[in-house]
């Protein structure tokens, strides 16, 4: 066992992380310190890291459609567009880009500054590329931030996307290493850390996170997002997503996760990326608004906005419009986008993604 393994006391470690300093060296120890420490000290070293970045009253506020949807050939455990499971979900080929761009632009009306596009592909072909190269330049058009979740990409496809302006890419590992092969057989965990290292290469934003609610223990969550800390640049966007469970996959039944571990999950994810949005993603409208409370608390400052997913539900929008109200919190403003366009947006930045500490 080197020096750095040993085991941390969990006040060293939160004191530590709460001063929000971006590190790529956490050992196994000090991320599993996260996860047994007391939940108010953890909330509140995550809050506190989160202040040095963020105005802890914005939100940033992302609208996802499905683009192409089902009769996919991974076989994600989770996943109610794989192919091999019978969900009931009805398919559809890849949209029309007026249709996607209609789309978008309802999004913007409705208050989002970013349009993620999901498709249920192990990888795009060129041909579909194109055609989604052309809703990228759409989207910028229509002055929002764009993203596309398209599974795995090679470097002349990144850099195709990259050209046409894309933000962000999201690909997720969902898991830790250990825990990868029970949930996906079909790609391996290193295929998933070859994608983002080709996203990143080209230059775009990565976003990439997982999931909690599979069946995981605590160190798998403490390993997964040490994965996503230890990478050369954390990444931009940190989803962390619930398990929506969903009849005809073989999580569905699976025992849920606590609120309390949810929100420590989110809390340990603010404190090991503190520069990087971390996304309350999947899983809100099963989830109480006081837990969503609780969440901002530790430093959740993105959402996916909108009454869908991919193919799942969300909260109404007039739900987290009063959510937001309530709490006193502001949808993140569309100058951010152009001052992350501008490259003030670097998560590593000195003080954060376009902006300076909260007052
Ligand atoms: N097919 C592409 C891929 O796998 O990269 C893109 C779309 S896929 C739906 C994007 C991510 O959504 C997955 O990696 C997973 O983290 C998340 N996801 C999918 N189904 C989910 C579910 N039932 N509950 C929570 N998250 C889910
Ligand atoms: C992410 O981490 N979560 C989003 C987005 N990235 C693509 C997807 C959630 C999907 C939830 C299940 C569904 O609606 O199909
Ligand atoms: Fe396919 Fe993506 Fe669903 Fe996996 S998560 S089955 S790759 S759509």
């Amino acid at each position: 066992m080197s020096l750095a393994d040993q085991p941390s006391d969990h006040r060293s470690v939160l004191n530590r992380a709460g001063e929000g300093q971006p590190r790529h060296d956490w050992t196994a120890e000090e991320a599993r310190a996260l996860f047994e420490a007391p939940f108010n000290d953890l909330v509140f070293a995550a809050q506190t890291a989160h202040r040095k970045h963020f105005d802890a009253n914005e939100v940033q506020v992302s609208t996802l459609l499905s683009i192409k949807t089902g009769a996919c050939p991974e076989d994600c455990a989770y996943c109610p567009q794989s192919a091999r499971y019978d969900t009931g979900l009805e398919k559809e080929k890849l949209m029309d880009v007026s249709l996607v761009l209609a789309q978008a632009k309802a999004a913007k009306e409705k208050g989002a500054t970013r349009f993620c596009m999901g498709a249920a592909y192990r990888s795009p072909t060129d041909k579909h590329l194109d055609r989604i190269v052309e809703m990228i330049r759409g989207v910028r058009e229509l002055g929002m931030e764009s993203c596309a979740t398209l599974g795995m990409v090679n470097r002349e496809q990144a850099d195709r996307m990259a050209e046409a302006g894309l933000d962000y890419y999201n690909h997720n590992i969902d898991t830790s290493e250990d825990f990868y092969g029970d949930i996906i057989t079909t790609r391996t965990f290193q295929d998933r850390l070859d994608t983002l290292a080709n996203v990143r290469d080209a230059g775009l934003n990565v976003c990439c996170g997982g999931i909690v609610g599979m069946g995981e223990e605590k160190g798998h969550r403490a390993d997964m997002l040490r994965t996503l800390a230890n990478l050369e640049t954390h990444p931009e966007s940190v989803p962390i997503n619930q398990l929506v469970q969903v009849p005809g996959t073989p999580l569905d039944g699976e025992e849920p996760v606590h609120p309390v571990e949810f929100v420590r999950t989110i809390a340990a994810a603010r404190l090991m990326m503190p520069a990087s949005h971390v996304r309350l993603s999947a899983g809100r409208t099963d989830m109480s608004e006081e837990t969503q409370t609780l969440c901002f608390l530790a430093g959740a400052n993105s959402i996916f906005y909108g009454d869908k997913l991919l193919t799942t539900e969300n909260p109404e929008a007039d739900r987290d419009r009063a959510l937001f109200q309530r709490l006193g919190i502001r949808p993140e403003k569309v100058e951010r986008v152009e001052e992350r366009r501008e490259g003030c947006g670097n998560a590593e930045s000195a003080d954060g993604p376009g902006h300076a500490a909260a007052s």
